[in-house]
């Protein structure tokens, strides 16, 4: 474990959530105060790290009671801007083409029918457009429309265990995210296969995109792959590097 010198050291050990981090330092909270509120020794970076989380933690759950029940604005249809930015960790010449012919949405946890499914299949559930702001932590939002079955009518459909905590994703490009089910289950989260009334481009995650408008667009997995209910925290790739995991809006 390694010494902490000084408050900068803080700032450039490991990964410690930025958010909370600068929550304290902007609070002028000392390490001293730091010690006594999570009981830790803050030289000892396991500890700060355990405490931190548990406080990234409380405040998923502050922000789940916040904005769960919430719908996002809405907008015109010529509000929405055609020529959409793409944005993913990579460059945009290596996003995953997938052959939709062959494509299988897998299935797994606390679902009663885990068949993975087609394409066709999916394409034939009930669909609706939103038109909402798209928010990237990066400092850019723009206003799309995005079409799909809203995620609550397939969970239904597959017979997701709907008291579970957690719903989460796989993508093609080695992605991952989770939300809460209560972001899961909001009116307004939807498994899109189109941007702009046109099938997804590969650019904008053909052929699956889930579309969750109350929170960031790190929170909006493409490429989906695979997807599971469970009960077990599981944290998703700019969660696990740093982001907050609820990341409402
Ligand atoms: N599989 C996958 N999904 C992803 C990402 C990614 O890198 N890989 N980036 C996320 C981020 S940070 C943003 S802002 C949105 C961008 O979506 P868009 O390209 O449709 O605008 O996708 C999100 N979903
Ligand atoms: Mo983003």
């Amino acid at each position: 474990m390694s010494a902490i010198k000084d408050s900068k050291d803080v700032l450039r050990q490991g990964a410690v959530r930025t958010i909370e981090r600068r929550a304290f330092l902007k609070q002028g909270l000392s390490l001293g105060a730091l010690t006594l509120l999570t009981g830790c020794d803050v030289t000892d970076q396991d500890s700060v790290q355990t405490a931190l989380n548990a406080i990234s933690r409380w405040n998923d759950r502050v922000q789940a009671t916040l904005f769960s029940n919430r719908l996002v604005p809405t907008y015109p249809e010529s509000a929405a801007v055609k020529d959409f930015r793409s944005n993913q960790y990579y460059g945009e010449d290596a996003v995953p083409k997938i052959e939709g012919s062959s494509f299988k949405l897998g299935l797994s946890g606390l679902i009663d029918n885990r068949k993975p499914w087609t394409l066709p299949e999916l394409y034939a559930l009930p669909q609706t457009s939103q038109v909402t702001r798209h928010v990237c932590v990066e400092g850019w939002s723009m206003i799309g429309k995005w079409t799909g079955v809203p995620f609550r009518t397939f969970l239904e459909r597959i017979g997701a265990d709907l008291s579970a905590k957690y719903v989460g994703f796989e993508c093609a490009d080695g992605y991952y995210s989770s939300i809460d089910m209560a972001s899961a289950l909001h009116p307004q989260t939807l498994l899109t296969f189109k941007i702009s009334d046109e099938t997804l481009a590969p650019k904008y995650g053909y052929p699956l995109k889930l579309r969750v408008p109350t929170k960031l667009g790190f929170k909006n997995p493409k490429w989906i792959t695979a997807m599971y209910v469970t009960n077990r925290f599981s944290g998703g790739f700019w969660e696990d590097r740093g982001y907050n995991w609820f990341s409402g809006i």
